[in-house]
């Protein structure tokens, strides 16, 4: 029932923090994206002028009401305290974070865990540790992630896809509408984006095009 659920939010995932926002107010760019059609949040706060403290707390506070207005999960990325100290719906965790398996423990069985991954070895870990889904990348170059590890093209969705039937897979990096289509034929239950949205003219319009394309692939 669960990984059902955790299937159909990672259909169109949006990953932002502030510093994804260029000249565009932050705030403004997740609610177009909600408009548009996304099916799951992440706050992934990195980088260069990064919000910290009180800030990035308000900041989280807003996103989260926005979510919880379009009734989309809103997930954390790496920062437990900050996914603990407002009840988010789920962490996220790279293979340089927290460790999953102390993470799971510290957000209880619950909320949902995302773990980063890149081959089947780390798969089969996360799998292990209880992992809700697993995110693959990157798929293709980006210039997003400055420390991204090597490229894995969709045969890696594939792979995995093929091993691990039953886990949720999201596919991350460089990807835009004219590649979704081969990510979800490739076996992934959807594609999570930064600048697709974050960066587009008009993210809502992005939003809702992904969506659509998305949307009849899957059904
Ligand atoms: N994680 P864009 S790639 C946040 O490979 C992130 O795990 C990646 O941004 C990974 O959609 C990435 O702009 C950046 O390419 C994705």
């Amino acid at each position: 029932m669960r990984n059902m659920e955790v299937k159909k939010a990672l259909g169109l995932y949006f990953v932002m923090g502030t510093p994804n926002s260029g000249s565009q107010d932050p705030l403004a760019i997740v609610e177009a994206a909600l408009r548009g059609g996304i099916t799951c949040f992440q706050l992934r706060e990195k980088g260069s002028n990064a919000l910290e403290g009180d800030a990035l707390l308000g900041f989280a506070k807003k996103c989260q009401a926005l979510c919880r207005l379009y009734r989309v999960p809103f997930i954390i990325n790496d920062d437990v305290d900050l996914a603990l100290a407002i009840n988010a719906d789920g962490v996220h965790v790279g293979q340089d974070d927290e460790q999953a398996d102390s993470v799971r423990q510290r957000i209880g069985p619950d909320k949902w865990l995302g773990v980063s991954t890149h081959n089947a070895q780390e798969v089969q870990l996360a799998q292990s540790i209880g992992a809700d889904y697993v995110g693959l990348g990157p798929i293709y170059p980006t210039s997003t992630k400055l420390d991204a590890s090597a490229v894995v093209g969709t045969t890696l969705v594939k792979e995995i896809h093929t091993a691990f039937p039953d886990m949720p897979i999201v596919a991350i990096g460089g990807i835009t509408l004219a590649t979704t289509g081969s990510i979800i034929q490739a076996g992934a239950d959807g594609v999570a984006v930064v600048s697709a949205i974050a960066s587009a003219k008009d993210p809502q319009y992005a939003a809702s095009d992904l969506s659509k394309t998305i949307h009849s692939l899957l059904e």
